[in-house]
């Protein structure tokens, strides 16, 4: 047995910690907004060595977000979970993980039907093979050089909820940068059934706002 999910997949906490929502009053993209969309890899999608369930679901919103942001000359990061071949978070290094994301594989590659844009700022993490590294944050000087763009609120999409998305959102709100949960556009693992929606509740206490891919204004 799932946890509850709404019949498009989106994690019933969004309907729980979710803004009220009123599509006259949508979220309006400006200067200082930034897209980061967490590790929309191969091996986080159906068939892949880590699969998260309905991760190929995150593509389509996803899609929508990017396209809305170039429209407006504002930025899109990707991560990319950026593995050495003996990565400590993989099983055979005393970790939890099946090996997945090895640096110049197949499964660390983009999803193929995510539309990248070419000059996406690409940013890969964890890629010592001693430290686990789910947050951005942990990359020595991203919220540096995210500051002098300029940047001051992000939008977070991707995989997984309760691992890259929790992490990085949580370190986000701690660099005092504002956050916008793209709610549609996550899903998790839930090695526990509700771990997902337990990691939305944090981040919205956190201070994260929810909001989901068409609430942002055309
Ligand atoms: C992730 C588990 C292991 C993630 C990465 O991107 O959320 N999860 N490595
Ligand atoms: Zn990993």
């Amino acid at each position: 047995m799932g946890n509850k999910r709404s019949a498009d997949g989106v994690p019933q906490a969004a309907e729980n910690f979710g803004p009220k929502r009123d599509v006259n009053n949508p979220v309006r993209l400006r200067q200082g907004d930034a897209l980061v969309i967490e590790d929309v890899q191969n091996d986080f999608l159906p068939g892949g060595s880590l699969p998260v369930p309905q991760g190929d679901a995150v593509i389509a919103p996803l899609n929508r977000c990017i396209a809305q942001f170039r429209e407006r000359g504002l930025p899109v990061i990707a991560t990319r979970d950026w593995h050495p071949a003996n990565h400590c978070s993989f099983q055979q290094y005393g970790g939890d993980w099946p090996p997945h994301c090895v640096v110049d594989s197949v499964g660390a590659e983009f999803a193929p039907d995510l539309q990248l844009p070419g000059d996406a700022w690409v940013i890969d993490k964890a890629t010592d093979p001693d430290r686990e590294a789910f947050s951005v944050f942990a990359v020595a000087d991203f919220a540096r050089q995210v500051r002098s763009r300029g940047i001051r609120r992000l939008f977070v999409g991707g995989l997984a909820t309760e691992y890259c998305v929790r992490a990085t959102v949580l370190d986000a709100l701690k660099h005092r940068f504002r956050v916008v949960l793209l709610v549609d556009a996550v899903r998790a693992i839930d090695r526990q059934s509700g771990d997902g929606d337990h990691a939305i509740r944090e981040m919205t206490e956190a201070g994260a706002e929810v909001w989901r891919s068409e609430d942002l204004a055309r």
